[in-house]
């Protein structure tokens, strides 16, 4: 998938994917390559807000200097009057949030082999100034070989960019950003820890019926760990370090590779095959 012009009719349309913000998701083939790759259909009428249009425009740009195993490709785009169009790597075996609902929580195994492989992806990303701020299940998909790819940079933004107003979950957010101060790429750090406790329990670690429940114990840093299922003290002191409100004090993600839990549990192919 070379840097051209595309339209419409240099594809296949295939099945719906997926509906995901802003648009609809097919899997589609590219006719001259025979190519299979994913087509986003964003409508301009949805994107109305200059606000979004902003949005769509830096990650377009983010995310054309990105080649990494672990994130989903954005091939190019193209428009026509009324839409837009994302052309996207295919991720064969799906959403990861769909599979942790399948198996209600993984093995310590699949959960290191995920965790380091997010890392690796993110320390990739840090390293060109891009700081993620969105890594959770629903933004993960799963490749042919059964790795990871994080597939949505919607609220990505290059470091120098800080503060925003935030909608959405709070679940996966780091104190720092729920009170709207300062950030930078260790907000990356809390969001990953927050998905190793998930990957391990089932849930997110501040998950309440109320935002503001949830608010309440994101600063506080309210971290319990419930007996079941059984999970080693080695995850929890990885999570611990991750879990941190000083964001200082982090674990950074190099030295996480190196954390005893990941070294004696990630698969070093860094893909897991059940
Ligand atoms: C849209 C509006 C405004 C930003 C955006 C950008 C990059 O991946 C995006 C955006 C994605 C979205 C492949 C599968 C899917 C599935 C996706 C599509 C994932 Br299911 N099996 N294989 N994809 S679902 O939408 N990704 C993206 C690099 O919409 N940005 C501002």
């Amino acid at each position: 998938m070379e840097q051209r012009r595309w339209t419409l009719n240099d594809f296949d349309i295939g099945k719906p994917l997926g509906k995901g913000k802003f648009g609809q998701v097919y899997l589609v083939r590219e006719k001259s390559s025979n190519h299979i790759v994913a087509l986003k259909v964003l409508f301009k009428s949805q994107l109305q807000h200059s606000e979004v249009v902003h949005q769509l425009r830096r990650e377009v740009e983010i995310q054309s200097h990105l080649r990494h195993p672990n994130i989903l490709r954005l091939y190019g785009y193209f428009y026509d009057q009324k839409r837009v169009y994302l052309i996207l790597e295919y991720a064969l075996k799906g959403e990861l949030y769909k599979e942790l609902q399948k198996c209600k929580y993984f093995s310590e195994r699949r959960a290191a082999t995920y965790l380091a492989s997010l890392a690796r992806a993110l320390i990739y990303c840090h390293g060109k100034h891009v700081i993620h701020r969105d890594i959770k299940p629903e933004n993960i998909l799963i490749g042919a070989q059964g790795e990871l790819k994080i597939a949505d940079f919607g609220w990505s933004v290059h470091a120098f960019n800080r503060r925003r107003t935030m909608c959405g979950t709070l679940d996966y957010l780091p104190p720092e950003m729920v009170e709207n101060v300062e950030h930078d790429a260790s907000v990356d750090i809390w969001s990953l820890g927050v998905m190793c406790y998930e990957f391990l329990y089932g849930v997110p670690p501040f998950d309440a019926k109320e935002h503001s429940e949830t608010y309440r114990k994101i600063v506080r840093v309210d971290l319990k760990f419930p007996p079941k299922p059984i999970v080693s003290s080695t995850a929890k002191d990885l999570i611990r370090q991750m879990l941190v409100k000083d964001s200082s004090q982090r674990l950074p993600l190099h030295k996480l590779l190196e954390h005893p839990w990941i070294v004696q549990n990630a698969e070093p192919s860094g893909v897991y095959r059940g």
